[in-house]
Formats: C-alpha cells, structure tokens, sequence
C-alpha cells in the first residue's frame, strides 16, 4: 500500500478528543477524510461546521474553518462509509468497570463489528485507543479475522498507534508528541520484517500530521508502553499526594517542600537522571485516561503476577477527593457552625482546568461524600454547560468554597469580593493550589489546601 494524500481515502471512527482533530489534522494533509461516529447529534452538529468540543482548544476553531474550505472532510453515523477507505483509524472509549476494573470493550468491539462487515481488502486498520496489553492479538485480531475471514498481515493489515494528548491541548499535543507505533504481521508469525513492512506504511502516513518521533515495535510493547506511561504518571501524582498527607501531618507546606525538592541538584545541573520532578498534589485524578489505564496495564498481565505499586496508587488518588471532605468537616469544626444549614459552592466539575471534560470527575467522588451532610451544594464550572452559573450566583450566601479544578477564573479571585458575597467565617478548601494560604487568613477566611492547612 503507497501512503498518499491525493488516493488514500481516511476513515475515522469515534469523532471525540482523538478522533475529530486527528480526522481535521488529515484533511489538512490532503486526505479525504470521513468521520464515523454512532451519535447523531455529534454528526449534525460537526456537518454544520461546528465542534463537538467545548473546552479551551488552542488551534481547533481555525482548523475547523481551514478545512471546511477544502471539503475534504465530513460525518457520518453510516458505516458503510468504511467500504470507500483505504485506512480506518479507530478512537473510540475504553473505559473499565467499575467494579471488576476489567477493559469494558463495548464501543470497540461495536466499532469493530461495524468495520469487519463494511471492509474491503488491503485496508489498514490502526488503534489509537488505549487498551490493555494483549487486546491487539487476544480481540481484536480475532474479531476482524473471524468475521471477515481474511487474514492479518495478508489480505488486510493491523497497527496500534496509541494516542498522547490532552484535553486543552489537543492539536499541539497530535502534531508535537513522539508516537509508538505496534505492528504485527500476523499472530502466526510475528516477523520483524512483517512489523517493518506494515509499521512503515503508518509511519508513511502519520509523517503528514505528527512532527515527532515515530517509534516502530510490536502490538504488545506498543500496548504497555502507552498504558505504562499512564501509570506511571498515576504512580508520580500518588506519591505528591501522600507527601501531601505527609506534610499536613507534620505541620509543614507540601508547596514548599515540592519546589525545593525540585531543586535538590547541583547548580547548573542537566543531567536528567539527577534531575527531580515531584508532580503536583491535588484534589484527585480524573479523566478518561490515567484512572484507568493503570487498571488496563495489570489487567495484561492478569493470572501472571500480582502488583502492588500501581493499584496502590489508584487507591491514594482516589482517596484524595474523600480528604477534602474531611478538610471541609474540620474547617467547619473551626467555625462551630453547622455543615447541615450552609451553602457550600464547588468551584470546578470538570477534570483538568480550562476544559469541558468531566469524565471520572473526582468532583462526584466529593458529592458522594458530601451527599449526607445535608449542606446546599453549589457546583459552578465556566466550561460544563450544567453548571454554567455566575461565580457571584454560586458563591453568594456560601459559608465554603471547595476548588476541586484548576481552571483559570479561579485563580484571580478577590477575597474582599468573596468576603462581600460569602457568610462570616468564610472556609476555603483549595484543591489545586489557586488561591493564596497567608492573603486569605489575612482577609478572614479559614484556610485549608491540599498539604498546606
Ligand atoms: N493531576 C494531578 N497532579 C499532577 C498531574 C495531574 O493531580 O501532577 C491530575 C489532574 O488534575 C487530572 C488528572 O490528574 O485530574 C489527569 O491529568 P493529566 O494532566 O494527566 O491529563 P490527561 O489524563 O488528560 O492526560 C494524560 C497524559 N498522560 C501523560 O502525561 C503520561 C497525556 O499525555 C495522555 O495522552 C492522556 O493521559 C491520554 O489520553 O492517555
């Protein structure tokens, strides 16, 4: 298969934070370019020019505007449209249960479906989304040779090139980071040649939107790599937010414990392996990706060995929106007035600051433990329609603010503004470091942040 804008058609299936820049980013190239995605609201709305994103998105308004003009792009809930392309890149949700913590493999599995009965020979099929070690040969695989009845490496071809962006920062992110790219020629015989020949063709494509690095390795390494660096972030925020613990414990600033932390090298130091760089406590760790791609990681390596480190650290991360519940609970101790009779306004629904995005929120965990205090509660987010009310509205008659989410608005608050709106003996429970410990105790307010009371 030649790679080349002017003949190879692009299909895209799941038009979401992947999915849609990566189909705009090719449409750009020259490709043409057809989204595939089964919610027809998504469709309409992006066939009339506009986003299915609402969040801070440098770049995407005029990526949008520059390929309209080209009309080489557009949407579709129809599947059939798979029958025209040439490659069909998959970005669809790989959630886990709940309970189980088990890959939920429904969209994939339903994306798959769709595309094996729409499929014509020679196709490449690529997986962006992130899934657990052993998906490409143990699921996938199957069910495009099973269903189809032609063969991997032969009649059709198959990568993984797991994403690597962030919400807010998604086109920078597609164009800017290295990518790894797994390419296996059939489960029978995994040749490096074969690897080679089909990890080729993709780097020849994604060459037209990813000015990074292209790694080319197997399906298997290409899976733990990708959901190994999600654990290993997890990982990094656990222990910044035990040192938190730490450090409220021991009556000293997490803050200022990280920075110099951060600065315990020699004068001038380069060298990266004695370079530290502890991350940032908080509130909690949501999104679609770190939450539960440490789960995918060990569910790859599930029967064989048991970890510790990386559950572990699932469990300090989601301990932390339950701590500040518990921060607010003392914080009202300290008033003498009763939690069950206040307003407390919750500044932030969405995961990370200056986007849309609520998937595994850690703000619902706070609701949960906030449900049976019998307090009013007020959610306020600049960017989650729901909650889109005026931060005078929300915080107007509050005893606390709880700031679970980092987004810009909150960060140049004026505590004689909140004083005016706010009860007497106002609390601030600071989740994400935004608001300043000594200028709020001085202006009245009980102050309490995440390692830093
Ligand atoms: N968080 C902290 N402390 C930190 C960093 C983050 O508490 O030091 C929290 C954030 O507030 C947020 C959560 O963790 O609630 C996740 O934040 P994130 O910055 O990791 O954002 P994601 O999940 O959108 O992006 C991650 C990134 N992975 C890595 O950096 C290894 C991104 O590169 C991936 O592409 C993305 O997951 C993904 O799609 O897998």
């Amino acid at each position: 298969m030649k790679i080349s804008p002017k003949t190879t058609k692009i299909a895209v299936c799941g038009l979401g934070y992947v999915g849609f820049p990566v189909a705009l980013l090719f449409a750009k190239a020259g490709f043409q370019v057809t989204g595939v995605d089964i919610n027809e609201e998504k469709i309409r709305k992006i066939n009339r020019g506009g986003s299915p994103i609402e969040g801070k998105e440098p770049g995407l308004k005029e990526l949008i505007g520059q390929v309209k003009k080209t009309n080489r792009f557009s949407a579709t809930t129809d599947p059939e449209a798979y029958q025209d392309a040439d490659v069909i890149i998959v970005a669809v949700e790989t959630p886990v249960e709940d309970d189980t913590h088990a890959p939920a493999y429904r969209a994939m599995k339903a994306a798959l479906k769709d595309i094996v009965h729409n499929l014509k020979k020679d196709v490449l099929i690529i997986i962006e989304s992130t899934v657990a070690p052993g998906t490409m040969e143990k699921v996938v695989l199957p069910i495009l040779e099973e269903e189809s009845g032609l063969e991997i490496g032969k009649d059709i071809f198959l990568a993984n090139c797991p994403e690597r962006l962030m919400p807010g920062h998604l086109i920078e992110n597609i164009t800017n980071y290295n990518r790894v790219i797994g390419a296996s020629d059939s489960a029978k015989g995994r040749s490096s040649s074969g690897r080679q020949k089909t990890g080729g063709i993709v780097k020849s494509l994604y060459k037209y939107i990813v000015k990074g690095r292209l790694d080319i390795t197997s399906w298997i390494t290409a899976e733990i790599v990708k959901a190994g660096e999600n654990a290993y972030r997890d990982v990094q925020i656990a222990f910044a937010n035990e040192m938190a613990l730490l450090c409220e414990a021991m009556g000293a600033n997490v803050w200022e414990v990280r920075s110099l932390i951060n600065e315990c090298k020699r004068r001038g130091e380069t060298r990266f392996e004695a370079l530290r760089q502890m991350h940032l406590p908080g509130a909690g760790v949501g999104g679609h990706c770190i939450p539960k791609d440490s789960w995918l990681l060990v569910y790859g390596a599930k029967g064989l060995i048991d970890p510790k480190i990386v559950p572990l650290a699932r469990k300090i991360n989601n301990f932390m929106p339950r701590h500040m519940a518990d921060l607010l609970k003392s914080a009202f101790e300290e008033t003498g007035k009763d939690i069950d009779k206040s307003k407390i306004a919750i500044l932030g629904y969405a995961y990370a600051g200056n986007s849309d995005d609520s998937r595994n929120t850690p703000t619902e965990d706070l609701l949960k433990k906030l449900t049976d205090s019998g307090a009013k509660i007020v959610i306020q987010d600049p960017f989650i329609k729901k909650y889109k009310i005026s931060l005078d509205k929300a915080l107007k008659g509050a005893q606390a603010i709880v700031l679970m989410t980092a987004h810009d608005q909150y960060k140049k608050l004026s505590y004689n503004k909140l004083k005016r709106l706010m009860k007497s003996k106002p609390i601030i429970i600071d989740g994400r470091n935004c608001f300043d410990k000594d200028l709020a105790i001085k202006s009245g307010f009980i102050y309490k942040g995440v390692g830093n009371i």
